[in-house]
């Protein structure tokens, strides 16, 4: 027998779109309570759609994260990234644009025309608002963003401190349609157990390379094997120049054990296992700007 469903509960799909680096990603790993995207402090971090489902008594939401719509998309990872973004915020039931406190940059611009275009329902979400001090000084800002454009709400949040969160999610859950749970309870992604290790050493390697290989690097997870009581994962590390290959792997490979370590530890948390992993590091001259490698890699 199923378990009756209240008439007023909501469900639906919320966006969080956004230029690049605004928190897109902490935002959607505070608000579903899970690290189910990676966050970096570089822009252009998320290259793909991610689904963080949250259910409440009353309401379930299925929030999804999107790379950070982006000028000068020449390559085509970048042009494939704006348009997952841009089909997601076409697709939401309720479009959450993600800001920066106090900023408002060209690409801030793209986001709120491409939500204009696709017509959508929207919020706004204030976020970094811990960077802001005194307070007060977010006043003139909110002003100007709603006369912007005809939000229907405008949250100050902190994704950072996870400040402003639970009022946020209710806020969302409000504006979503009237309608049962559109997934399974106790689902939380549709992302699976590949993808969510690949991610988390293109992590790890982001933190470490910092500005060394700008956007050059993808992770494909080859193997993943029950040896000995152990996990055991093959992953290659693609560049997309020779010359990048010593950068990757470092002085007697010791930036490629960092990377290894602090992603085994990770690994080890977000399995609930010890893993040993191992990781190679080739070339595929360009795959950025190769469709089919795109594709292998999962670039929709
Ligand atoms: N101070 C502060 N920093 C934040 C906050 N939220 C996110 N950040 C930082 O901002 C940087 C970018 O965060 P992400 O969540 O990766 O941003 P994003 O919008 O997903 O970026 P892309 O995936 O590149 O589009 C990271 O260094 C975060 O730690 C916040 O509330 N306060
Ligand atoms: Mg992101």
């Amino acid at each position: 027998m199923s378990t009756p469903v209240p008439s007023d509960f909501r469900s639906g799909f919320a966006a969080l779109v956004g230029r690049p680096n605004v928190g897109k990603s902490t935002l959607l790993n505070a608000l579903v309570g899970a690290k189910l995207s990676i966050v970096t402090p570089r822009p252009q971090t998320t290259r793909h759609r991610i689904l963080g489902i949250l259910t409440l008594p009353h309401a379930q939401i299925a929030f999804v994260d999107t790379p950070g719509l982006h000028l000068k998309a020449g390559r085509a990872l970048n042009r494939a990234m704006n348009r997952t973004a841009t089909s997601a915020l076409a697709e939401a039931d309720l479009v959450v644009l993600v800001l920066e406190a106090l900023r408002f940059t060209p690409e801030d611009e793209l986001a709120l025309a491409r939500l204009r275009r696709a017509a959508r329902p929207a919020i706004a979400v204030v976020n970094k608002v811990d960077r802001v001090r005194p307070r007060e000084r977010l006043l003139p800002y909110l002003a100007e963003l709603g006369e912007r454009h005809a939000f229907l709400e405008l949250v100050p949040v902190s994704a950072l401190r996870a400040e402003g969160i639970e009022d946020l999610r209710d806020t969302i859950a409000a504006h979503l349609p009237r309608s049962p749970a559109l997934f399974p309870q106790g689902e939380l992604t549709d992302r699976s157990q590949g993808f969510r290790i690949a991610e988390t050493i293109r992590e790890k390697l982001t933190l470490e390379l910092n500005q060394e290989v700008p956007y050059g690097i993808a992770v494909e997870v080859e193997r993943v094997a029950e040896e000995e009581g152990q996990l055991k994962v093959d992953a290659a590390i693609w560049v997309d120049r020779e010359g990048q290959k010593p950068i990757v792997i470092g002085a007697r490979g010791e930036r490629l054990k960092r990377v290894g370590r602090a992603a085994r530890l990770a690994l080890n948390d977000l399995l609930g296992r010890r893993v040993h992993l191992s990781l190679w590091v080739k070339v595929r001259a360009n795959w950025a700007d190769n469709a089919r490698a795109l594709r292998e890699l999962g670039v929709e």
